[in-house]
């Protein structure tokens, strides 16, 4: 620092020798110093300047004092022991500026300067590490992002990324970047650091902020397959869906067009009369404490059966000419075609398929029987057979 000011030192006084409007060439430095701040915002005013000679004065001599403010050599920007230096007026914008004073006593002149660091703002640079997860799981990349404030616009930053918890800021080649992109193998709390300076801070420590990310293995599961009767009353059995870690506990969200209707501790479902013509499927959960939960798994949708709770029936007389009429009885059958066939003896009465059926000379002798059927595609096709008349 020393070195650095009297390389400035003496490259003025050779410059002041030149100019016409230099200092005596007696010029001595070390009786006189500057009094500066370090640092001036732009955004903060005037700084105040002091000079002061190292020795009073004997004798009733005075001390004269001119300044250099704007570093063009001549000591003719202002004069006294304090002055205002306004950075909007000598710097205009940041960077480093010197200031000189020239001091005048009992015909000797002595000479001293002073570096300020100029800067845009008197609020502080400030750095925060961001991340998009503060959890994730084994092999998951998470991304970091340094933010800054109150960089002066216009400076150059400088990043340094401690990834691995070692203190050392080595782990991103670029000084530039100020994103990273990570992923970890191992489980655990993963300390992230990243420092930040700009161009324009001195001898300011570097900024730094740390973010943690808890990484853990996360459960997997295995596709499920259900199988079983799909119709009411029956149960229904979900396979597969093998957890790992294997102590995962799982759970089965038994899933009615999507929707879950039951959640079980359990792999299998009894299907129940609401399940009559829709389709179930099942959805597998799986928890661990510590771990990450899992992404849940579907197994394949089953259409269930239609279900008839109360059988078709006839009314009318079982008697040549007559009509009789056919009623459906009760059917869950959701998105169901209806149709009816009427028999005769159990066999089929070709062309009979209407509601109602009038009783023919060939039917003498005979029993009729009303058989409704449901369908839908892809479901199952149900029957149900009503009870036969008596003998026409
Ligand atoms: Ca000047
Ligand atoms: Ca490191």
């Amino acid at each position: 620092m020393h070195r650095r000011i009297a390389v400035v030192i003496t490259v003025i006084v050779s410059t002041l020798a030149a100019a016409l409007t230099a200092a005596p060439a007696s010029a001595a430095t070390g009786a006189v110093q500057i009094y500066a701040p370090a640092t001036v915002a732009l955004d903060e005013g005037p700084a105040t300047l002091l000079a002061a000679v190292d020795e009073e004065p004997c004798c009733g001599q005075s001390v004269t004092y001119a300044w250099d403010l704007d570093n063009d050599g001549a000591y003719d920007d202002a004069t006294g022991d304090r002055t205002e230096w306004d950075p909007t007026r000598w710097a205009t914008g940041p960077g480093q500026r010197t200031v000189r004073v020239l001091a005048a006593v009992d015909g000797a002149s002595f000479v001293a300067s002073s570096t300020i660091t100029v800067i845009r703002s008197s609020s502080p640079f400030t750095l925060v590490l961001q991340s998009l997860m503060s959890a994730a799981t084994t092999g998951t990349a998470v991304g970091f992002w340094a933010t800054t404030t109150n960089a002066p616009s216009g400076s150059v930053l400088t990043y340094g990324w401690d990834l691995d918890a070692d203190g050392d800021f080595d782990d991103v080649a670029d000084p530039g970047q100020g994103y990273v992109s990570l992923a970890w193998d191992q489980p655990g709390s993963h300390v992230v650091t990243v420092r930040a300076r700009h161009d324009q801070m001195g001898d300011d420590p570097w900024a730094i902020s740390s973010t943690t990310v808890v990484v853990t293995v996360p459960v997997t599961l295995t596709d499920p397959t259900l199988t079983g009767i799909a119709r009411v009353g029956q149960r229904l059995t979900a396979t597969g869906a093998t957890a790992s870690p294997g102590n995962a506990v799982r759970t089965w969200e038994w899933l009615r067009d999507g929707t879950v209707v039951a959640t079980t501790g359990v792999a299998s479902y009894v299907l129940t009369t609401g399940d009559a013509g829709r389709r179930i499927s099942v959805r597998v959960r799986a928890a661990l404490a510590g771990h990450q939960p899992g992404t849940s798994v579907v197994s394949n949708a089953l259409a269930v059966a239609a279900h008839n709770t109360a059988r078709p029936s006839i009314t009318g007389v079982a008697r040549v000419g007559r009509r009789l009429t056919g009623r459906p009885g009760s059917w869950v059958a959701p998105g169901h075609t209806r149709s009816f066939q009427w028999l005769r003896d159990g066999r089929v009465i070709r062309g009979a398929t209407r509601s109602s059926y009038v009783v023919a000379r060939g039917d003498r002798g005979h029993r009729i029987s009303l058989r409704v059927t449901m369908r839908r595609a892809g479901f199952p096709v149900v029957s149900a057979v009503s009870a036969a008349l008596p003998r026409v």
